[in-house]
């Protein structure tokens, strides 16, 4: 490895316990542990997660994805004084997370308010090898005398969604006096989750356990000898219903057969799992910044851990599994901004995100017919059922008093075009004729189906009314770029697969061609701006350098309502330059930078998705230094100084969309043309990239540099490739120089 791959938080500061709870947090797409502070700070959010366990609360409430009972909180007492860093004196201090390994670790000296030091290390992972296993170790030395210590810790029940409590208490109980275990069921999804927790403390250690009000724990009283390590370990296993037809007795033998181990034999375990990970599909950057090549790692170790690679039942919610932004939900995000990077490195985890909305097609052809359209209309936020999960309302607006409802349900119809885009990408990386037979004709022409019933025909035109675009500032909207150019190859793309699978609906076929033959698609003005819709470029603008300056904290909200945000021509995100990016080929280069330049002047970057798109269509305009402008920008989303960005949870699309830049910006990767094909405009502080690609069954890596293409095929028959404009057949490396 080149660069070493740690996330550090070497400053304890209240203000971002929670940003680095999320940043630091742990996983394996099974379950995310939060990277909470073992010890209690007034505000700071615990938190761990499963895939899939979602619950309500109440009837009228959407989904939560559940915050499960906590094993990682933990009371320390030493001498009778409570641990806690806001007391006495924290004299060294070194926290971070390994992404090699996945392990958390915070080591510091800490002088009592007696003045007597003791030296911590705490540490923990949860396992990549063994998705239901988690594990700490809590190492303690006197460094002055000999003293008392008292731990407290065991499975916390007392663990709500912000408030919401979702789960009963089916049992709690203790076997032989070491392994803790507690079943509950979560109250309207009926999901039984157990979880187990053994305890290992010195031989000497005096153990007791209590069970009171939702909290089943051990006591450990033990002696510290001045300068030996008292070593306790805890490990845990976590089992729902959702995978196993006995959760209880899962988590209990999981449990035995591997805490015996012990905590660094599972992690060296788990840590071999990570290696994997990375020689397979890390990204290697040489930079005069060394913070690019952490900013990738960061987002490949996040997009692992989000992603529930292990079923196909669940999908990536907007934070993953590390807070409960978004109650947990799925978004286009997941299509659109994390699957690509599965698909071109594991398709066959892309392949499971796409039959996660397969699963649910009922209930988007459900929902499309209470909509009065036909065909499927996948919910905005997705969670277990498929249904609509997006909340009535947002947050109250200060200007108005009163609290903004959420459109997004009745009007964000994008969503449905860009699973179908998904559809179309997985194939055109895999020829998985199987798949596309099957889910991917089905998918396509119930999405299809939902277009040409959502269009009204005004003037000899097909016009697709009252929709919100990916820029959410401006809703209810006719004719919005991005959406009708989606639905547009949507239906095109439903007609060209059904053609070549012999899927005779003569019907669908004859009506998908009048609706691509009717349909308005906007087309540049004399100034060559693409109109984002029918009215944007009519409204008043306004200067946005104030609002651009506090990008991402929505500070506009503050001076207007949303209703007056819409009269003008505001921007949260990226929307015409979405259409560009997804589409590089529609437009004349020159209207692409038009476009760019017109709509980023416009747009408050108050999405998270914004910024690293931007930085892919500037970088194919030749437009180095902004593009790597907002490839940095879009780095710090989670990474940057701002110590509330990621309180609830890391921002998964904008981390997804981190190697987007670097594979469809930098690289200038593309498969449109059925083909793989590279045209590189490598940033000028970067001297070299490395990156793996699975395409059509080859394993081939790519190493670029600013005079140098090389592309080795790994594994796989030969293949066609384009650099540059050039044909080459790849059957072992391929070297090109690049002419700048
Ligand atoms: O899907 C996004 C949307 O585009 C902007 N608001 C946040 C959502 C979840 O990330």
């Amino acid at each position: 490895m080149k660069t070493k791959q740690v996330i550090y938080d070497n400053n304890f500061d209240l203000h971002s316990l929670n940003k680095f709870s999320s940043v630091m947090a742990l996983g394996n797409g099974y379950l995310g542990v939060r990277a909470a502070h073992e010890e209690d700070y007034t505000g700071q959010i615990r938190g761990m997660y499963v895939a899939g366990v979602y619950n309500k609360a109440t009837a009228n409430e959407t989904s939560d994805l559940v915050n499960l009972p906590d094993i990682a909180g933990m009371l320390i007492e030493i001498d009778g004084i409570n641990f806690s860093m806001l007391e006495g004196e924290v004299l060294s201090y070194e926290r971070g997370l390994s992404l090699e390994t996945g392990e958390l670790r915070r080591e510091f000296i800490w002088k009592n308010k007696t003045g007597a030091r003791f030296k911590f290390v705490f540490q923990r992972f949860a396992a990549k090898d063994h998705l239901h296993l988690l594990a700490s170790k809590v190492t303690v030395a006197s460094l002055d005398k000999p003293a008392r210590i008292k731990m407290i810790t065991g499975i916390n029940a007392q663990q709500t969604n912000f408030g919401r409590q979702h789960l009963i208490e089916e049992s709690v109980r203790v076997f032989n006096e070491e392994i803790l275990q507690g079943i509950y069921q979560t109250t309207e999804t009926g999901i039984i989750i157990s979880i187990a927790a053994s305890i290992h403390a010195p031989g000497a250690s005096r153990i007791s356990f209590s069970a009171k009000n939702r909290q089943l724990n051990a006591s450990i009283d033990g002696d510290l000898v001045k300068d030996e390590p008292f070593v306790f370990e805890k490990i845990g296993t976590v089992y729902t219903s959702l995978e196993s037809t006995n959760p209880d007795r899962d988590s209990l033998e999981n449990l035995k057969s591997n805490s015996l181990l012990g905590y660094e034999a599972l992690l060296e375990r788990s840590a071999s799992k990570w290696q994997e990970f990375w020689q397979a599909k890390r990204i290697e950057i040489t930079s005069t910044d060394e913070f690019d090549q952490t900013a990738m790692d960061f987002a490949l170790y996040h997009m692992e851990i989000m992603t529930p690679a292990h079923d196909e039942r669940f999908s990536v919610g907007a934070k993953g599994l590390t807070g409960e932004g978004y109650k947990g939900h799925v978004f286009w995000d997941t299509e659109i901004f994390i699957a690509p990077f599965h698909l071109f490195t594991e398709p066959e985890t892309a392949k499971k995100l796409l039959r996660y909305r397969y699963l649910h097609l009922q209930q988007a052809k459900e929902k499309a017919a209470q909509n009065g359209y036909e065909g499927a209309l996948f919910p905005w936020e997705s969670a277990m059922t498929g249904k609509e999960e997006t909340p009535e309302f947002a947050a109250i607006n200060i200007r108005t008093g009163t609290r903004q409802k959420v459109a997004s349900a009745i009007s964000e119809h994008h969503i449905v075009a860009d699973i179908a885009f998904a559809v179309v990408q997985y194939f055109q990386n895999t020829l998985d004729e199987e798949f596309m037979r099957n889910e991917g004709l089905a998918l396509l022409k119930e999405t299809a189906q939902f277009w040409m019933s959502r269009t009204v025909e005004e003037g000899g035109k097909l016009s697709i009314k009252d929709v919100i675009g990916p820029d959410e500032y401006t809703e209810h909207i006719d004719n919005n770029a991005y959406t009708n150019y989606m639905a547009y190859y949507n239906v095109e793309q439903a007609l060209y697969f059904m053609d070549q699978f012999q899927h005779t609906d003569e019907q669908l076929f004859n009506r998908g061609k009048d609706f691509l033959n009717t349909l308005y698609l906007p087309k540049p003005n004399k100034d060559k701006i693409i109109p984002q819709d029918d009215t944007f470029l009519s409204k008043p603008e306004i200067d946005l350098t104030p609002y651009k300056q506090t990008q991402g904290s929505q500070a506009i909200l503050l001076d207007y309502s949303r209703a007056e945000v819409n009269e003008m021509q505001i921007l949260k995100q990226a929307d015409t330059v979405m259409l560009l990016y997804l589409f590089p080929d529609l437009f004349p280069k020159e209207v692409v930078a038009k476009n760019l330049h017109y709509y980023e002047a416009h747009t408050i970057h108050d999405s998270s998705l914004s910024k690293a798109i931007h930085a892919i269509v500037a970088a194919r305009c030749e437009d180095e230094e902004a593009a790597y402008r907002f490839f940095k920008e879009a780095c710090l989303i989670d990474l940057g100084p701002n110590p509330h960005s990621s309180d609830e949870g890391i921002h998964a699309a904008s981390l997804g969309a981190i190697w987007l830049t670097t594979m469809f910006g930098f690289a200038n990767m593309s498969q449109r043309t059925g083909r793989l094909n590279f045209n590189p405009k490598l940033p000028e502080n970067w001297s070299e990239l490395v990156f793996p690609l699975t395409y059509q069954g080859r394993k081939l890596k790519v190493k670029l540099t600013h005079q140098h293409f090389e592309i080795t095929k790994l594994l796989g028959p030969d293949l066609a490739i384009e650099i540059n404009g050039r044909d080459y057949l790849l059957s072992d490396t391929v070297e090109v120089e690049i002419k700048n």
